[in-house]
């Protein structure tokens, strides 16, 4: 059978990554076409992975404009990677092709674009649409999701999570704080409990002397599921120190954490301990490996196998409430379409 023939959209920080995924790690794909805003980074990207190596990619296009690529007849899917803010537009253009596209999150940047979306790709009549929430990907979350399933600890009743980057740009403002990255533990609540979040807190200390003026880091939220349960997260953008993602589990018979960082343990140099990932990159290139992978699988065989756009609009609402709720510090309940009806 011959190769899935896939276009990336933005090739910035996580689209240059899924590029070299594609070409260099991915069985059963091949990478056709790249666009970006930026055409001389999308021309750099596309001449690297088209040197003629025969082990690179054969020729990767750029294409200028975004939607040229997605309506192009040699794309057979696409990875959308571009800032959330050109997803809607992105996205309607895959559902019009018949494209199958993973995309980044946040799906779009409100719940009702993201609806719309979701509204689109059921008149299709196909599940068209994968979104990238890769931690349910990662080994980790993965072996910590079946351990609570299994009901071993019995029911689940708090999460504790925390998410520390290294640093963000100085336009990585308190919304994209929420959006950005908040929005992974609002996708890992909603799939750990498989309940919808029902309220949302989010409240912020003094923020850190070492971001641009304004900006809300850290940010600490809970979230309130419909099932009963909660969680709670610490999201902290310019930690300094490395990436740390973590999570602890409590249920009624005990507790479970994930992202101990349990790597390598040296004892060297008069001290001891192990590294620290630098980016989500690194602490999560298992996880897009599968992910990727597996979309490139699911897509070959005309379905998705992973987070679909319903998941990408109920976090989209979760967030706008959060967003509401950065703004006054009060719990701000969210607003969700009737499942059943608007999927039938
Ligand atoms: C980034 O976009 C990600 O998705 C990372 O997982 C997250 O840790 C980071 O804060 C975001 O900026």
């Amino acid at each position: 059978m011959s190769d899935l023939r896939v276009g990336i959209v933005g090739v910035g920080v996580m689209g240059a990554d899924h590029a070299e995924r594609i070409v260099r790690k991915t069985a059963g794909a091949r990478l056709v076409a790249v666009s970006d805003a930026d055409l001389a980074r999308a021309e750099a990207l596309a001449g690297a992975l088209s040197v003629g190596s025969t082990s690179l990619a054969g020729s990767v296009r750029v294409v200028e404009d975004p939607l040229d690529l997605i309506a192009a007849d040699d794309v057979d899917a696409v990875i959308l990677a571009s800032p959330g803010f050109a997803h809607a537009e992105q996205l309607f253009a895959c559902l019009e092709h018949g494209k199958p596209v993973l995309c980044e999150k946040p799906l779009t940047m409100d719940a009702e674009s993201a609806l719309r979306v979701v509204e689109a790709e059921h008149k299709v009549g196909r599940q068209l649409i994968q979104v990238g929430f890769m931690r349910r990907f990662d080994p980790e979350y993965a072996a910590l999701k079946q351990l609570l399933d299994s009901g071993e600890l019995g029911r689940t009743l708090v999460l504790h999570n925390v998410h520390r980057n290294k640093s963000a740009a100085p336009t990585f403002r308190s919304e994209m704080i929420v959006r950005d990255s908040m929005v992974h533990e609002v996708d890992v609540a909603r799939w750990l409990f498989d309940s919808e979040i029902t309220r949302i807190t989010v409240r912020t200390p003094q923020p850190t002397s070492l971001v641009a003026d304004g900006v809300l880091d850290p940010q600490l939220a809970l979230f309130e599921l419909a099932n009963g349960a909660m969680a709670d997260v610490e999201v902290f953008v310019n930690f300094q120190v490395g990436y740390e993602v973590r999570c602890e589990a409590v249920a009624e018979r005990g507790s479970a954490t994930i992202g101990l960082g349990s790597g390598v343990f040296t004892r060297a140099g008069g001290q001891w301990g192990g590294a620290m990932p630098a980016d989500f990159r690194v602490r999560f290139e298992q996880a897009y490996d599968i992910e990727v992978q597996r979309w490139v699988d699911a897509t070959v065989r005309g379905e998705i196998d992973g987070p679909s756009a319903w998941d990408g609009y109920a976090a989209a609402a979760v967030c706008e409430a959060a967003l509401e709720s950065l703004g006054s510090g009060r719990p701000v309940d969210v607003t969700l379409a009737d499942r059943s009806k608007v999927l039938g």
